[in-house]
């Protein structure tokens, strides 16, 4: 039985699992948990990117403290990259896609290419946070640091080049970038051309479950750690996620929320549409040919972002603690657009709120309680608005959705959920990132069949909870508010 070793890297924290498959489930221990803060340095939002190997390497130590390992696998967020020079060092420390840097070349570009065909190629939903639009910018207003870019890699697998030497890019994370054809799963020569990024600047693409290489002998002599394989996994956090849903079920809807809410459907062709086109879904690639067909929405960042203001004028509370404040308040007085711009932005999330509702005439949330309340309504509605179209999109009805991910640990969140599409909610497992991780390396290693199995498993291991849609009209009634203030 192979020991597997999974770093999952979120936006505001990262772990380390140990994994192990015995008598038909996962089993796993969480060896070493960290916060990922990010740091403005002048003027630029940059991802504390030596840090986080730093605790890769504080993993490993406590994973060989543990009795070692065989095979270590990285997921993280999607769209950022690190730039590898001739030399083989970083040529910038790597940039969050927080960042306003590319929202100007964003805009313009949009402006200037046929966005039908564009979709049409690379099937994705336009974000100024694309790896494309980054590329963009960089190419444009920072030319000499992509001249002297050898390689540009993804962020799992810029640190399976730290510890392995081996430069790859791995399928589902490069399908954040809007630099693919979704049909081929290839680099699209188009989109490059379009944009003005040479070819040779990107890996090869290699797909999830594939040998990334060995641990260097450095690593291995510094942390007295095995020369364990390092893998390609599963490398964006959104593909492990779902190849993690505890179902057997062909359709079905997902929520994988965390810091974003990433709602969408899995499919085994791309669904490239005027609907989808219109709408602004993405089909990122999966795992064994899929694709997820979704939407990235607000997640739980504004409850995140507000809880650390609050923190900063020196309140702080817990997640539970302000989830019980929202759930003593009164229903629906106010409701924001979550993904509205201005709360992408770090910031007083509820002086923005605030401003929001004051704006669009509707009582102004006060305490932190109505705070939270105001986002968690806000974000169920848009859940359910997302799911209408995405139904539009693909012709298909559902009666399930799994919220996977942090988001489960909120029963006021899943229950609203529930309430607002009238479905049933299936909330778990919270571990679903790294558990898609795991089982992404124990098909590699042999030791499970397929991705099918793997969510037989993975249901097996966890104890998913279920929530049924209540008060279904008068939630009927609050979404016909919602969909004129979305669409005003
Ligand atoms: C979620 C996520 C999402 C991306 C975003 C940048 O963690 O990977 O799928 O769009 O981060």
């Amino acid at each position: 039985m192979s020991k597997i070793l999974a770093f999952d890297f979120g936006a505001s924290s990262g772990r380390a699992m140990i994994a192990q498959y015995t008598d038909g489930k996962i089993t796993m221990k969480e060896l070493h948990r960290f916060t990922n803060d990010p740091v403005f340095v002048n003027g630029t939002l940059y991802w504390d990117a030596l840090r986080l190997f730093y605790n890769i390497k504080q993993g490993i130590t406590k994973a060989v403290n543990e009795g070692g390992f065989d095979m270590i696998g990285i997921d993280t967020w999607g769209v950022d990259f690190g730039l590898i020079g001739e030399d083989g060092q970083l040529v910038q420390n790597p940039v969050h896609y927080r960042d306003e840097r590319s929202e100007q070349p964003f805009r313009e570009f949009l402006r200037r290419v046929d966005l039908g065909e564009l979709y049409e190629t690379a099937g994705l939903q336009h974000l100024a946070i694309n790896t494309l639009y980054q590329l963009i910018y960089l190419k444009e207003q920072k030319p000499g640091l992509l001249e002297a870019t050898k390689k540009i890699l993804f962020t799992p697998d810029l640190y399976n080049y730290f510890l392995t030497g081996e430069m790859h890019t791995e399928y589902t994370i490069a399908s954040t970038s809007e630099m693919l054809d979704a049909k081929s799963r290839d680099w699209s020569d188009k989109v490059l051309a379009l944009a003005g990024i040479p070819r040779e600047k990107l890996c090869d693409i290699v797909q999830p479950g594939t040998e990334c290489g060995l641990l260097r002998d450095e690593i291995c002599e510094e942390l007295g750690a095995p020369k364990a394989k390092v893998m390609c996994t599963a490398g964006h956090d959104t593909a492990a996620a779902v190849a993690a849903v505890p179902t057997q079920e062909q359709d079905f809807i997902f929520i994988s929320c965390g810091t974003w809410s990433l709602l969408g459907t899995e499919l085994h062709e791309p669904c490239i549409n005027a609907k989808g086109a219109e709408y602004n879904f993405a089909n990122e690639g999966g795992v064994e040919g899929t694709y997820r067909f979704l939407k990235n929405i607000m997640g739980t960042w504004p409850i995140q972002e507000s809880r650390r203001q609050w923190i900063r004028e020196g309140r702080e509370f817990g997640f539970g603690e302000l989830e019980q404040m929202a759930k003593r308040c009164t229903p629906f007085r106010s409701l924001i657009d979550v993904d509205s711009p201005e709360f992408g932005k770090p910031g007083n999330l509820p002086r923005r709120i605030r401003d929001f509702c004051e704006r669009t005439g509707q009582p102004v949330p006060q305490t932190e309680g109505e705070v939270i309340r105001c986002i968690d309504e806000s974000l169920a509605l848009k859940f359910r608005y997302s799911i209408e179209r995405l139904c539009e999109c693909t012709g298909k009805e559902y009666r399930t959705v799994h919220i996977l991910g942090g988001g489960t640990k909120s029963a006021l969140l899943c229950q609203m959920t529930a309430d607002a599409t009238g479905m049933t909610v299936i909330a778990g497992p919270d571990e679903a990132t790294v558990l898609g991780n795991i089982a992404v390396q124990l098909i590699a290693a042999g030791e499970l069949a397929d991705i099918r199995e793997a969510r037989s498993v993975v249901a097996a291991s966890c104890e998913p909870a279920t929530y049924l849609p209540q008060e279904k009209r008068m939630w009927d009634e609050k979404y016909k508010d919602f969909k004129s203030l979305v669409e005003a």
